[in-house]
């Protein structure tokens, strides 16, 4: 079910689990900031969540509330996984969904990188 961006942070829900070590996962990169690892249903060839070590539900809660540490240090591993997978050519895709419309499943910040196959053109 998409949820309601707008709600507190929830210390129960899967990804704070998944940080906690409590659900296991498939790590790929791991920082003070940014965790990731591949996505249980994966929509590419490769399809890897890039998730920050800090409580923020969503990419609206964290672009308004996280440091300007916890941001650099994120978008940086955002990349740093992109590119040590190999992803920068032939390219790759980001996404982050926030709240309901945009179909958010998990109440903690998470972007998708997508690769591994031509994506064709963004839908909305
Ligand atoms: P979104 O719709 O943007 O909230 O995407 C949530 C993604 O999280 C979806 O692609 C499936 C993935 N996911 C959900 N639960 C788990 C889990 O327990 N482990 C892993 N690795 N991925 C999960």
């Amino acid at each position: 079910m998409p949820i309601d961006a707008t709600l507190p942070y929830d210390d129960a829900n899967i990804f704070a689990r998944i940080l906690r070590g409590e659900i296991p996962c498939t790590r790929v990169y791991e920082d003070d900031h940014a965790l990731a690892f591949n996505d249980i249903n994966p929509q590419a060839p490769h399809h890897v969540l890039v998730i920050p070590t800090g409580r923020y539900v969503s990419w609206d809660d964290f672009s308004a509330n996280a440091s300007d540490a916890e941001i650099s240090g994120f978008v940086r591993a955002v990349g740093a996984v992109a590119r040590a997978a190999g992803l920068v050519e032939p390219g790759y895709r980001l996404l982050a969904n926030v709240g309901g419309d945009a179909h958010q499943e998990v109440p903690h910040l998470h972007v998708h990188i997508f690769g591994g196959r031509p994506l064709g053109p963004m839908l909305a």
